[in-house]
């Protein structure tokens, strides 16, 4: 068989379920075109992507100027390594900084990546900037969190899933309960090591969990209260996600250090990223951190290519409008569903509760009726299906959406 020989939707399977390490359980459609908000299967079936790969395409599948920067960048020079400088870093380091308003970008590739490097510049600024005996530095982190995959991080994650059997585990994390600024006022009074606060701006992995109004900004308030660095994960959140260019921005906080991927590159390559202002980034020294790939040129000029297209084609306004007229439909089926209990979210980042309990399949088999109906979503945890559209959608299409995804749940009604 030639290696890229085109395959059956049961042979890619096979080959998956064969040489693949066993980390998914993933819908069973196997998809092998993108264009905008649509993705066609091997057997050339359109569906409209309600999952825009955990919103990493916000700008929609294969965007052209995103897709043309790339092509362009990789025909040129694809990777120097940072020994080198390369004519692209520097432009995308200020063109970002700019775009977001910080003094300072560390560039990462993976989200995982740039949430450990941020907890790298906290814990160093805590040692350095605010004086905590080194070793001694704690970092408050939510309940229910999601930051990525790697041992530190996992280490506190309150999934026992994605944390049992990887020990030991990384000291130095106080969890708190999500949206609880009592608690994590009374850890920050009672803890004076403590050097960071690392919260989602609406936890997407639990269930798209939008925290009470204010929030965000009494949190930032206790964080400069107590010398605490505020750093916003707007890993899922940010790029226009929500309905505003960060999450955060619904409450006009200013994070200490964000946190980006995903959508910052459109999905096309993996591009991740640190952004903090000179009094917290100047711990950061030749030597103190680094990524073969961090940084490379063809990172730089897809990147650059992604941010313009969110503010050329204003998709944070085009998420707001959208998610208001998603949320009001849905709320009007589910005063009558037996099958939908609840409909949350910000801007194109949403979910449905099911009623079915946490650990039921309800919301596993209205996400292979959604597929045979022509619409990809998948369920976060056992009854919440997350919906996030890429954002390039127009009205037409979310009501076409919102007809199939409202049809397919009467499916289900009893
Ligand atoms: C998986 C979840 C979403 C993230 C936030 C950091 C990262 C992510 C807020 C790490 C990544 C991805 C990872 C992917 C599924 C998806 C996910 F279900 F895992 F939790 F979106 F909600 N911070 N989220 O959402 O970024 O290293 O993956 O680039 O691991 O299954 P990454």
């Amino acid at each position: 068989m030639a290696v890229l020989e085109q395959l059956t939707s049961q042979q890619a399977i096979e080959l998956e379920n064969k040489y693949g390490s066993n980390t998914y359980h993933p819908l069973p459609v196997v998809l092998s075109k993108g264009e905008g908000v649509y993705v066609w299967d091997v057997d050339g079936k359109r569906y409209y992507d309600f999952l825009s790969a955990y919103s990493a395409v916000n700008q929609g599948h294969c965007h052209p100027k995103i897709i043309n920067a790339l092509i362009e960048q990789a025909k040129t020079i694809t990777l120097t390594s940072r020994a080198f400088y390369n004519d692209k870093l520097g432009l995308y380091e200020k063109f970002t900084c700019e775009y977001f308003g910080f003094d300072k970008l560390l560039p990462m590739n993976s989200g995982a990546e740039a949430v450990e490097a941020a907890l790298k510049v906290c814990r160093k600024w805590t040692y350095e900037v605010k004086g905590v005996p080194e070793n001694e530095a704690k970092i408050i982190v939510c309940n229910n969190n999601f930051h990525g995959r790697t041992t530190t991080i996992v280490s506190f994650s309150s999934d026992s899933t994605s944390n049992k059997n990887f020990g030991p585990y990384s000291d130095g994390f106080i969890c708190i309960e999500y949206d609880n600024l009592e608690q994590l006022e009374q850890v920050l009074k009672s803890n004076p090591n403590v050097g960071g606060f690392l919260v989602e701006p609406i936890q997407g992995e639990a269930g798209v969990y939008v925290p009470s109004e204010g929030f965000l900004a009494k949190a930032k308030a206790l964080c400069e209260a107590y010398n605490v660095l505020f750093i916003a994960d707007e890993i899922q959140t940010g790029i226009a996600r929500t309905g505003k260019l960060l999450a955060v921005d619904h409450e006009n906080v200013k994070p200490d250090i964000l946190i980006l991927g995903k959508a910052l590159s459109g999905g096309a390559y993996p591009v991740s990223a640190v952004l903090a202002n000179n009094n917290v980034m100047k711990v950061m020294t030749p030597g103190t951190h680094g990524s073969t790939f961090g940084g490379n040129p063809l990172a730089a000029a897809v990147a650059i290519a992604a941010l313009e297209v969110v503010e050329d084609e204003q998709l944070a306004e085009n998420a707001a409008t959208l998610g208001e007229i998603f949320r009001s439909e849905l709320n009007k089926y589910i005063k009558t569903s037996s099958v939908a209990t609840l409909v949350r979210g910000k801007g194109l980042l949403n979910a449905v509760v099911i009623n079915d309990t946490e650990d039921g399949d309800t919301a596993w088999k209205i996400c292979l009726a959604l597929r045979d109906n022509g619409l990809i979503a998948k369920p976060t945890h056992g009854n919440i299906i997350r919906f996030a559209p890429p954002l390039v959608m127009n009205k037409e299409q979310l009501l076409d959406c919102i007809d199939i995804i409202t049809r397919t749940f009467k499916q289900f009604e009893e």
